[in-house]
Protein backbone atom coordinates (compact mmCIF):
# COMPACT_ATOMS: atom_id res chain seq x y z
CA UNK A 1 0.00 0.00 0.00
CA UNK A 2 2.70 2.43 0.95
CA UNK A 3 4.43 1.39 -2.41
CA UNK A 4 1.04 2.22 -4.58
CA UNK A 5 0.71 5.62 -1.97
CA UNK A 6 4.45 6.61 -3.17
CA UNK A 7 4.03 5.87 -6.68
CA UNK A 8 0.90 7.73 -7.17
CA UNK A 9 2.11 10.65 -5.34
CA UNK A 10 5.35 10.80 -7.77
CA UNK A 11 3.08 10.78 -10.78
CA UNK A 12 1.26 12.97 -9.66
CA UNK A 13 4.15 15.34 -9.39
CA UNK A 14 5.75 14.33 -13.12
CA UNK A 15 2.32 14.85 -15.15
CA UNK A 16 1.76 18.37 -12.66
CA UNK A 17 4.97 19.49 -13.69
CA UNK A 18 4.59 18.46 -17.57
CA UNK A 19 1.43 20.03 -17.80
CA UNK A 20 3.51 23.21 -16.42
CA UNK A 21 6.64 22.87 -18.88
CA UNK A 22 4.51 22.21 -21.64
CA UNK A 23 2.04 25.71 -20.96
CA UNK A 24 4.92 27.68 -20.41
CA UNK A 25 6.87 26.78 -23.38
CA UNK A 26 4.07 26.99 -25.90
CA UNK A 27 3.53 30.94 -24.31
CA UNK A 28 6.92 31.01 -24.89
CA UNK A 29 6.72 30.05 -28.58
CA UNK A 30 3.43 32.51 -29.21
CA UNK A 31 5.36 35.56 -27.80
CA UNK A 32 8.65 34.49 -29.51
CA UNK A 33 6.69 34.40 -32.87
CA UNK A 34 4.79 37.42 -32.57
CA UNK A 35 8.27 39.39 -32.43
CA UNK A 36 9.16 37.66 -35.23
CA UNK A 37 6.08 39.44 -37.21
CA UNK A 38 6.81 42.46 -35.45
CA UNK A 39 10.80 42.23 -36.93
CA UNK A 40 8.75 42.38 -40.36
CA UNK A 41 6.42 45.00 -39.74
CA UNK A 42 9.89 47.01 -39.02
CA UNK A 43 11.35 45.72 -42.12
CA UNK A 44 8.05 46.26 -43.84
CA UNK A 45 7.15 49.81 -42.79
CA UNK A 46 10.06 51.35 -41.83
CA UNK A 47 12.54 50.64 -44.36
CA UNK A 48 10.66 49.36 -47.65
CA UNK A 49 8.37 52.60 -47.28
CA UNK A 50 10.42 55.59 -48.46
CA UNK A 51 9.22 58.10 -46.71
CA UNK A 52 9.02 55.36 -43.37
CA UNK A 53 5.20 54.34 -42.91
CA UNK A 54 5.93 53.73 -39.04
CA UNK A 55 6.46 56.16 -36.20
CA UNK A 56 6.42 55.87 -32.78
CA UNK A 57 2.31 56.38 -31.88
CA UNK A 58 1.67 53.94 -34.44
CA UNK A 59 4.11 51.74 -32.62
CA UNK A 60 3.02 52.56 -29.55
CA UNK A 61 -0.72 51.87 -30.51
CA UNK A 62 -0.31 48.63 -32.52
CA UNK A 63 1.92 47.22 -29.56
CA UNK A 64 -0.54 47.86 -27.02
CA UNK A 65 -3.66 46.47 -28.73
CA UNK A 66 -1.78 43.26 -30.24
CA UNK A 67 0.09 43.04 -26.58
CA UNK A 68 -2.29 39.73 -25.89
CA UNK A 69 0.06 38.03 -28.66
CA UNK A 70 2.72 38.44 -26.56
CA UNK A 71 1.43 37.19 -22.79
CA UNK A 72 4.78 36.50 -21.51
CA UNK A 73 6.69 39.88 -22.50
CA UNK A 74 6.61 42.89 -20.84
CA UNK A 75 7.14 45.28 -23.82
CA UNK A 76 8.89 45.28 -26.71
CA UNK A 77 10.78 47.69 -28.89
CA UNK A 78 12.89 48.70 -31.74
CA UNK A 79 16.43 50.26 -31.23
CA UNK A 80 18.31 51.89 -34.21
CA UNK A 81 21.71 50.74 -35.30
CA UNK A 82 23.47 53.66 -36.00
CA UNK A 83 27.38 54.14 -36.36
CA UNK A 84 29.44 56.81 -34.54
CA UNK A 85 30.10 58.85 -38.26
CA UNK A 86 26.23 58.68 -38.13
CA UNK A 87 25.74 59.95 -34.43
CA UNK A 88 25.43 63.91 -34.98
CA UNK A 89 22.91 63.63 -37.70
CA UNK A 90 21.12 60.68 -35.88
CA UNK A 91 20.92 63.03 -32.58
CA UNK A 92 20.27 66.52 -34.88
CA UNK A 93 17.52 64.57 -36.31
CA UNK A 94 15.83 63.25 -33.16
CA UNK A 95 16.43 66.05 -30.83
CA UNK A 96 18.12 64.03 -28.40
CA UNK A 97 21.12 62.40 -27.44
CA UNK A 98 21.94 59.17 -27.19
CA UNK A 99 22.36 57.83 -23.55
CA UNK A 100 23.76 55.11 -21.75
CA UNK A 101 21.39 52.21 -19.70
CA UNK A 102 22.46 54.03 -16.68
CA UNK A 103 21.14 57.59 -18.17
CA UNK A 104 24.10 59.14 -18.74
CA UNK A 105 25.09 60.88 -21.92
CA UNK A 106 26.54 58.18 -23.99
CA UNK A 107 30.36 58.11 -24.38
CA UNK A 108 32.07 57.27 -28.09
CA UNK A 109 31.52 54.29 -29.23
CA UNK A 110 31.88 52.28 -32.81
CA UNK A 111 28.19 51.70 -33.18
CA UNK A 112 25.49 52.11 -30.99
CA UNK A 113 21.87 50.67 -30.67
CA UNK A 114 19.25 53.37 -29.00
CA UNK A 115 15.50 52.68 -28.83
CA UNK A 116 13.29 54.66 -30.96
CA UNK A 117 10.01 52.80 -30.82
CA UNK A 118 9.02 51.28 -27.80
CA UNK A 119 5.29 49.72 -26.30
CA UNK A 120 4.37 52.25 -23.45
CA UNK A 121 4.96 49.41 -21.05
CA UNK A 122 8.51 49.99 -21.05
CA UNK A 123 9.00 53.68 -22.27
CA UNK A 124 11.77 53.98 -19.84
CA UNK A 125 13.80 52.11 -22.33
CA UNK A 126 13.44 55.53 -24.95
CA UNK A 127 16.47 56.85 -26.17
CA UNK A 128 18.90 54.38 -24.28
CA UNK A 129 21.93 52.59 -26.34
CA UNK A 130 20.71 48.54 -25.55
CA UNK A 131 24.60 47.91 -26.40
CA UNK A 132 25.31 49.58 -23.20
CA UNK A 133 23.97 46.86 -21.10
CA UNK A 134 26.45 43.09 -21.05
CA UNK A 135 23.26 41.25 -21.42
CA UNK A 136 21.55 43.41 -24.06
CA UNK A 137 24.41 43.77 -26.01
CA UNK A 138 25.73 40.25 -26.21
CA UNK A 139 22.25 39.46 -27.98
CA UNK A 140 22.46 42.24 -30.27
CA UNK A 141 26.08 40.77 -31.25
CA UNK A 142 24.60 37.14 -31.84
CA UNK A 143 20.83 37.62 -33.71
CA UNK A 144 22.66 39.58 -36.00
CA UNK A 145 25.14 37.29 -36.91
CA UNK A 146 22.93 34.39 -36.81
CA UNK A 147 19.96 36.19 -38.19
CA UNK A 148 17.97 34.55 -35.83
CA UNK A 149 15.92 35.13 -32.59
CA UNK A 150 18.34 34.97 -29.20
CA UNK A 151 17.89 34.70 -25.64
CA UNK A 152 19.81 36.53 -22.88
CA UNK A 153 20.89 34.79 -19.59
CA UNK A 154 18.12 35.35 -17.03
CA UNK A 155 19.35 39.17 -15.40
CA UNK A 156 17.87 42.05 -13.48
CA UNK A 157 15.50 43.63 -16.42
CA UNK A 158 15.03 47.66 -15.97
CA UNK A 159 12.00 46.88 -14.34
CA UNK A 160 14.06 45.26 -11.61
CA UNK A 161 12.16 41.67 -12.36
CA UNK A 162 14.38 38.90 -13.04
CA UNK A 163 13.59 38.10 -16.72
CA UNK A 164 15.72 37.47 -19.96
CA UNK A 165 15.04 39.59 -23.05
CA UNK A 166 14.23 38.13 -26.33
CA UNK A 167 16.28 39.81 -30.05
CA UNK A 168 15.59 39.69 -33.75
CA UNK A 169 17.72 41.30 -36.09
CA UNK A 170 16.32 43.58 -38.44
CA UNK A 171 18.06 43.84 -41.95
CA UNK A 172 18.39 46.49 -44.97
CA UNK A 173 17.75 43.71 -47.90
CA UNK A 174 16.05 40.52 -47.96
CA UNK A 175 19.19 37.99 -47.17
CA UNK A 176 19.33 34.92 -48.37
CA UNK A 177 19.07 31.81 -45.51
CA UNK A 178 22.79 30.91 -46.12
CA UNK A 179 23.84 34.74 -45.82
CA UNK A 180 27.91 35.30 -44.63
CA UNK A 181 28.18 36.73 -41.12
CA UNK A 182 29.58 39.62 -42.22
CA UNK A 183 27.28 40.27 -44.82
CA UNK A 184 24.59 39.92 -42.10
CA UNK A 185 26.61 42.33 -40.12
CA UNK A 186 27.17 44.67 -42.71
CA UNK A 187 23.21 44.24 -43.88
CA UNK A 188 22.03 45.11 -39.95
CA UNK A 189 19.34 47.79 -39.43
CA UNK A 190 18.59 47.59 -36.08
CA UNK A 191 16.86 45.20 -33.32
CA UNK A 192 13.84 44.22 -32.42
CA UNK A 193 13.07 42.94 -29.22
CA UNK A 194 11.90 42.27 -25.77
CA UNK A 195 11.68 41.38 -22.31
CA UNK A 196 10.27 38.51 -20.70
CA UNK A 197 9.28 39.49 -17.39
CA UNK A 198 9.85 35.73 -15.76
CA UNK A 199 9.24 36.27 -12.26
CA UNK A 200 5.47 37.91 -12.28
CA UNK A 201 4.03 36.68 -15.82
CA UNK A 202 4.99 33.45 -15.18
CA UNK A 203 4.18 33.76 -11.56
CA UNK A 204 0.92 34.75 -13.03
CA UNK A 205 0.56 31.55 -15.41
CA UNK A 206 0.98 29.22 -12.40
CA UNK A 207 -1.25 30.59 -9.92
CA UNK A 208 -3.87 29.63 -12.30
CA UNK A 209 -3.35 26.46 -11.98
CA UNK A 210 -4.66 23.46 -9.90
CA UNK A 211 -2.39 21.94 -7.75
CA UNK A 212 -0.18 25.19 -7.19
CA UNK A 213 -0.25 25.71 -3.48
CA UNK A 214 1.12 21.82 -3.35
CA UNK A 215 3.63 22.52 -5.89
CA UNK A 216 7.55 24.42 -5.70
CA UNK A 217 8.08 25.17 -9.20
CA UNK A 218 12.17 26.52 -10.70
CA UNK A 219 13.19 27.38 -14.10
CA UNK A 220 16.65 27.06 -14.86
CA UNK A 221 19.12 28.35 -17.28
CA UNK A 222 21.78 25.30 -17.77
CA UNK A 223 23.15 26.15 -20.87
CA UNK A 224 26.26 25.96 -18.53
CA UNK A 225 25.46 22.50 -16.40
CA UNK A 226 27.73 22.80 -14.35
CA UNK A 227 26.67 26.64 -12.80
CA UNK A 228 22.86 26.40 -13.01
CA UNK A 229 21.07 30.14 -13.22
CA UNK A 230 17.76 30.96 -11.58
CA UNK A 231 15.29 32.18 -14.33
CA UNK A 232 12.20 31.53 -12.15
CA UNK A 233 11.39 30.81 -8.66
CA UNK A 234 13.23 30.84 -5.41
CA UNK A 235 16.73 29.00 -4.80
CA UNK A 236 15.83 25.60 -3.03
CA UNK A 237 17.74 25.04 0.56
CA UNK A 238 20.12 22.68 0.56
CA UNK A 239 19.96 19.44 2.79
CA UNK A 240 16.29 18.97 1.66
CA UNK A 241 16.29 16.52 -1.04
CA UNK A 242 12.73 15.84 -1.45
CA UNK A 243 11.34 13.81 -4.52
CA UNK A 244 11.86 16.38 -7.40
CA UNK A 245 11.00 15.75 -11.35
CA UNK A 246 12.90 17.87 -14.05
CA UNK A 247 11.25 18.55 -17.34
CA UNK A 248 13.49 20.00 -20.04
CA UNK A 249 12.25 23.03 -22.15
CA UNK A 250 12.69 24.66 -25.57
CA UNK A 251 12.44 28.19 -25.60
CA UNK A 252 13.83 28.59 -29.27
CA UNK A 253 17.38 29.63 -28.99
CA UNK A 254 19.83 26.61 -29.45
CA UNK A 255 22.31 28.19 -27.77
CA UNK A 256 20.50 28.08 -24.58
CA UNK A 257 19.44 24.89 -22.44
CA UNK A 258 16.60 25.45 -20.07
CA UNK A 259 14.83 23.43 -17.54
CA UNK A 260 12.04 23.14 -15.16
CA UNK A 261 12.42 21.42 -11.96
CA UNK A 262 9.57 20.57 -9.79
CA UNK A 263 8.94 19.44 -6.01
CA UNK A 264 6.09 19.04 -3.58
CA UNK A 265 5.97 21.64 -1.16
CA UNK A 266 7.21 20.33 2.28
CA UNK A 267 4.70 19.68 5.03
CA UNK A 268 4.74 21.71 7.49
N1 LIG B 1 13.81 45.74 -22.72
C1 LIG B 1 13.16 46.00 -21.54
N2 LIG B 1 13.73 45.99 -20.35
C2 LIG B 1 15.05 45.72 -20.30
C3 LIG B 1 15.79 45.44 -21.46
C4 LIG B 1 15.13 45.47 -22.69
N3 LIG B 1 15.79 45.22 -23.84
N4 LIG B 1 17.07 45.19 -21.06
C5 LIG B 1 17.10 45.33 -19.69
N5 LIG B 1 15.89 45.63 -19.23
C6 LIG B 1 15.02 46.60 -27.97
O1 LIG B 1 17.34 43.73 -28.35
C7 LIG B 1 16.68 44.92 -28.65
C8 LIG B 1 15.16 45.28 -25.14
C9 LIG B 1 16.20 45.24 -26.23
C10 LIG B 1 15.61 45.26 -27.64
Amino acid sequence: FRHAALRKAEEALVSMCEERARMLQDQFAVSVNHVHALAILVATFHYEKHPPALDQNTFADYTARTSFERPLLSGVAYAQRVVHADREGFERHQGWIIKTMKHEPSPAQDEYAPVVYSQETVSYIEGLDMMSGEEDRENILRSRASGKAVLTRPFRLMSNHLGVVLTFPVYHADLPSDAKEEDRVAATAGYLGGAFDVESLVENLLRQLAGNQELVVNVYDVTNISNPLVMYGSEVPLGNPSPSHICMLDFGDPFRKHHMVCRNKPHV
